[in-house]
């Protein structure tokens, strides 16, 4: 295929096939730029790489009420490859497992002497570049040992928080979302703990798929928000009517990869991809390279954003006013019934290499 041909690539920040049999983005309506107080040609967003994100690259991501028809959610997804929930999860229930978490996590030193977990804020005093969460650590431990990473790797395994993955509201929604025989939830799962004005530790751009290669696209994520997540605290962003895209740049991987061993062929970080993972680090050029603007959220405590594995997303930097530590999961499901990645069904560990 003459796509994979194409390589756009800079040193370090970006290595993609140009997707450029890609189907182009409905237009979107844009409704009022400015939402709950937040203006988004304000917004001064920023990805690892690249510099702000101009705001002619952003539009809101709307979210819609949990208790929306489903059939009308449904239809959403299918068009945007995303929709976020709002109040999905128990308001009260997610605070308790943001506390329980920052307790579990905090003989790291973490949080700033005097202040709550529940509020869980960084201790500033130190240098937040020691703290990089998981998103920076996909498949190389060493480079970014710390106690914080320890500690929430273990809170991975804990009740507090399987069963909080577990719960029923998440997967009834599932079920009634997805045309799947059994819903079943992946086991790995991550914490993402994001320290404010921690830099070249977002979540780069990329689509879950490129992780999920031992099987066919179209698994689902939900991304928890723990806690609430301003426009400005490091939430994902979402690249608007992406899906197809992110499906035409697997396919030209996986031809890519075709000559290499079995293993290899289904690495997120083989000899094809990016250094680290991901499609690139640059969030702004990206916005240009596809001429697409970055869905921003205002995610609050009980809100769970679901989205297509080809869907392309990465999140900003948190530069929350209050250093509040933006803590988010994200948690996979797909049909029992169906082939999948068995790779998924083991815990995280920090630099499991998926
Ligand atoms: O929380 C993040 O920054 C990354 C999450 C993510 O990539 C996902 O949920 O698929
Ligand atoms: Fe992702």
């Amino acid at each position: 295929m003459a796509a994979a041909a194409t390589m756009t690539m800079a040193e370090g920040v970006t290595h993609y096939p140009d997707p450029v049999h890609n189907v182009p983005p409905s237009i979107r309506t844009d409704g009022p730029r400015v939402q709950a107080g937040w203006d988004l040609d304000a917004l001064k967003l920023e990805g690892n790489q690249g510099g702000v994100i101009p705001p002619s690259y952003l539009s809101w991501l709307t979210p819609i009420p949990a208790d929306a028809p489903i059939e009308d959610i449904r239809a959403a997804y299918e068009r945007d490859g995303v929709v976020h929930i709002r109040g999905l999860l128990n308001r009260e229930d997610v605070l308790s497992t943001r506390e329980k978490f920052f307790e579990f996590v905090a003989p790291s030193g973490v949080l700033k002497p005097g202040t709550s977990a529940r509020d869980a804020i960084y201790n500033t005093a130190l240098d937040p570049s020691h703290f990089p969460g998981p998103s920076a650590t996909q498949f190389n431990r060493s480079q970014n040992d710390n106690a914080l990473l320890d500690y929430s790797t273990r809170a991975g395994r804990e009740d507090f928080i399987v069963s909080f993955s577990d719960q029923a509201p998440l997967l009834d929604f599932v079920s009634r979302l997805m045309p799947w025989q059994e819903p079943m939830r992946f086991r790995r799962q991550l914490l993402r703990t994001n320290i404010p004005r921690s830099y070249n530790t977002a979540t780069r751009v990329h689509y879950d798929q490129m992780y999920l290669r031992k099987m066919e696209p179209g698994a689902l994520t939900a991304w928890i928000p723990i806690g609430d997540v301003s426009p400005v605290s490091g939430g994902l962003l979402y690249l608007e009517g992406s899906r197809e895209m992110g499906l035409e740049i697997e396919r030209a991987f996986l031809e890519m990869n075709s000559g290499l061993d079995p293993e290899e062929q289904v690495s997120a970080f083989n000899q094809n991809m990016l250094y680290g993972g991901g499609l690139t680090k640059d969030c702004a050029a990206f916005a240009r390279a596809t001429n697409r603007r970055w869905l921003v959220g205002d995610y609050r405590a009980g809100d769970v954003v679901f989205h297509h594995s080809c869907m392309i997303h990465c999140s900003a930097n948190n530069e929350d006013p209050e250093d509040k530590i933006r803590l988010a999961t994200d948690v996979r499901f797909t049909d029992r019934m169906a082939p999948f990645d068995d790779r998924w069904n083991e815990f995280y560990y920090a630099g499991d290499g998926k």
